[in-house]
């Protein structure tokens, strides 16, 4: 997709940059914080925060610091998930972990410089701006991010090892732990282009869906996938126990569901006002990872 290459390049291109705006970071943190940033990554959250913000009317290079923030946490969120006392892996993105190459002590501090690193960066985007765009869309971001967002669907997840997989718990974790910074990207671009509130509400929606079909066709490529083409090691959930869809419904089950996921995001994109053609064709592409 032409369209989606475009806005991943603009985000790559300023992620680095960007972090140089806050002045001189101390060696090993500023390495440790670019080594993750530069690993890679599909880029889902920014690509679709800039697709939003520009859907919507607004321009998307003015909506660079919030995409490259939004990826920031994204990145620290991988940082602390990969440590020991997490799910201690070494490999993501396709690379040893930060904790491997720098030490658990610096990893730690790089997800703390990116989580922090983002929220300057919005933050003085937004003290910049005339109007109150920027404030609304970085309160978005970090309430999905937050303490009743992501860090809500980590805590539930690592307290639930071992436990006896039941509907509420797997689909409470799933909504926090990936839905939310995908409900927070769409959100969030939409409020910066301008959007109405009940555009809004589609596009929460929309990524709601959007975001269980993408754990869905994750779990069913934990189970099949290769480290080659995931850039981490598959089989861990299996191997820990994990709340997934898997171990709930089974591969049948999870692949019908993340197909009737994808019908119900693409459903709510109908409430839109534009031509949400590249959102619809997103959605439909994740069912290919697992097809
Ligand atoms: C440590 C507070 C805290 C949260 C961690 C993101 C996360 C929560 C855990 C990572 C493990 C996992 C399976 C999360 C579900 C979301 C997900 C599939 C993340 C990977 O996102 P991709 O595929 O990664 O967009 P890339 O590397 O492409 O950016």
């Amino acid at each position: 997709m032409r369209i989606y290459d475009a806005y991943r390049e603009m985000t790559e291109d300023a992620l680095i940059p960007m972090l140089s705006t806050l002045g001189s970071i101390p060696s090993p943190l500023r390495e440790a914080m670019a080594y993750s940033l530069k690993a890679g990554g599909k880029r889902i959250r920014p690509v679709l925060l800039l697709a939003s913000c520009e859907m919507a009317g607004g321009n998307p290079e003015e909506a660079l610091p919030y995409a490259c923030g939004l990826e920031m946490i994204h990145t620290y969120s991988l940082i602390h998930d990969d440590l020991p006392a997490m799910d201690n892996d070494d490999l993501r993105r396709g690379k040893p972990t930060n904790h491997k190459v720098f030490g658990e002590n610096i990893a730690i501090l790089a997800g703390d410089g990116l989580l922090n690193a983002a929220t300057e960066l919005m933050a003085a985007s937004a003290a910049r701006a005339e109007d109150l765009r920027g404030v609304r869309a970085m309160e978005c971001i970090m309430r999905h991010a937050g303490v009743t967002g992501m860090i809500a669907g980590q805590t539930k997840d690592v307290s639930s090892e071992g436990v006896q997989p039941e509907e509420d718990l797997v689909r409470y974790i799933h909504e926090h732990k990936t839905a939310d910074l995908l409900e927070a990207a769409v959100e969030s671009g939409l409020i910066l282009g301008g959007a109405g509130k009940n555009e809004i509400a589609a596009g929460h929606d929309f990524a709601l869906h959007l975001g269980l079909a993408f754990q869905m066709t994750d779990d069913l490529l934990d189970m099949t996938g290769s480290a080659e083409t995931m850039g981490k090691h598959p089989g861990k959930d299996l191997e820990q126990n994990k709340m997934t869809w898997v171990a709930l419904r089974g591969a049948e089950g999870t692949a019908e569901d993340a197909r009737r996921e994808v019908s119900e995001a693409v459903e709510a994109l109908r409430k839109m006002p534009w031509d949400t053609g590249f959102f619809g064709a997103f959605a439909e592409s994740l069912l290919n990872r697992v097809q």
